[in-house]
C-alpha cells in the first residue's frame, strides 16, 4: 500500500504565526520512517508552494490573505486529485484553511464523509466570524458556505456527510450554521457521556458506505498533551481517547486520506505536539499494540 505526504507550510489562516513550521516538524517526528516499518510505500511529494506575503510584509491578517490562501489550497487540491487511485495522502500542516484543498482534492467530485476532530468547528463565514481568520472557516466553505471565491473552487461535501469530534469552542453564528446546515455534532459532552467508542461506531453508522476523510487539528487535544498549537482549549481529548477514536476508524479500511494541522512548533515542548498527531496518523494507518 502507497502514502504520499505532501506538506503546505501556510499560517496565513491563523492568528499566531508559525504553523507554517508544522510541516518540518511533523517530518522531524519521523512520520515517514514509521510508516515504512509499518510496512507502506511512502513517497514525499515535497511542499505546495505557499506565499511568503506575512513574512515580509506587514499587512492586514484573515481575509487580507484570502487570495494567497486560495492559490496554496488550489495547488493542494491539484496535487491530491492528480494522484492514482489507491494512494493515500498525508497532509501535513499548516493551519487549517489547508483542508479546503485536501478535502476537495481528496474527493475528486464524488461523494465522502468527512470527519472533522478539532476543538473547534471551523463553520464560520465572513459574517460570522469574529475574527477574520480563514483557518475558522474551512469547513463551511466546503460545505458550500462563504466566500464565493473559495466556495467556487472548494466546495465538496453535502454537510450532511460531515462529522466532528472534539468539539468544545463555537462562535454564536457558528453554532447556528451548524444546526442548520445539519452537521453531526460530538462535543466534549458526548465524549463524556457517550466515550469515544460508542461515538467512532456512530460515525462509523452516520456516514455508512462512503469513502472517509480525516482532518485532525492538533487543538482537539487537551492542551496538556499538545501545547504546541495556536488557538488552545481546556478539557480536551486524552491520549488513549485520541488513540481509540483514530484504531476504531482504521478498522472500518474506508478512510482513504488524512489531514494533520495546527501543529506550531514555536509554541511547542520539544516537539511533542507534532509526535502526538504522528502517534495518531500511525494508529489511524493500522498500527497496533498486538
Ligand atoms: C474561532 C477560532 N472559531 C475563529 N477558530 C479556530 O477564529 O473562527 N479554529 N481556532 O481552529
Ligand atoms: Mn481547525
Ligand atoms: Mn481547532
Ligand atoms: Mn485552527
Amino acid at each position: 500500500e502507497r502514502v504520499a505526504v505532501v506538506g503546505v507550510p501556510m499560517d496565513l489562516g491563523a492568528n499566531r504565526r508559525g504553523v507554517d513550521m508544522g510541516p518540518s516538524a511533523l517530518r522531524y517526528a519521523r512520520l515517514l520512517e514509521q510508516l515504512e516499518d509499518l510496512g507502506y510505500t511512502v513517497e514525499d511529494l515535497g511542499d505546495v508552494p505557499v506565499s511568503l506575503a506575512r513574512a515580509s510584509r506587514r499587512r492586514g491578517r484573515g481575509l487580507a490573505y484570502l487570495e494567497e490562501i486560495r492559490a496554496a489550497a488550489l495547488a493542494l487540491k491539484e496535487r491530491l486529485a492528480a494522484l492514482p487511485e489507491g494512494v493515500f495522502p498525508i497532509v501535513l500542516g499548516g493551519d487549517h484553511s489547508l483542508s479546503m484543498g485536501s478535502v476537495a482534492g481528496a474527493a475528486r467530485g464524488r461523494r465522502v464523509g468527512v470527519v472533522w476532530v478539532d476543538a473547534h468547528a471551523d463553520f464560520n463565514t465572513p459574517e460570522t466570524s469574529p475574527s477574520g481568520n480563514v483557518h475558522g472557516m474551512p469547513l463551511a466553505v466546503l460545505s458550500g458556505l462563504g466566500h464565493p471565491r473559495l466556495t467556487e473552487v472548494f466546495r465538496a461535501v453535502d454537510p450532511k456527510d460531515v462529522v466532528l469530534v472534539g468539539v468544545r469552542s463555537l462562535d454564536p453564528g457558528e453554532k447556528r450554521l451548524l444546526k442548520e446546515a445539519g452537521v453531526r455534532v460530538y462535543t466534549m459532552h458526548e465524549v463524556d457521556r457517550l466515550g469515544v467508542a460508542r461515538i467512532a461506531e456512530e460515525v462509523l453508522k452516520h456516514l455508512q458506505g462512503l469513502p472517509l476523510h480525516v482532518s485532525l487539528d492538533a487543538d482537539v487535544l487537551d492542551p496538556t498533551l499538545a501545547p504546541g498549537v495556536g488557538t488552545p482549549v481546556p478539557g480536551g481529548l486524552t491520549y488513549r481517547e485520541a488513540h481509540l477514536l483514530m484504531e476504531i476508524l482504521a478498522e472500518s479500511g474506508r478512510v482513504q486520506s488524512l489531514d494533520l494541522v495546527e501543529v506550531n512548533p514555536i509554541l511547542d515542548e520539544r516537539n511533542r505536539t507534532a509526535e502526538m498527531l504522528v502517534g495518531l496518523a500511525l494508529s489511524l494507518l493500522g498500527k497496533r499494540i498486538f
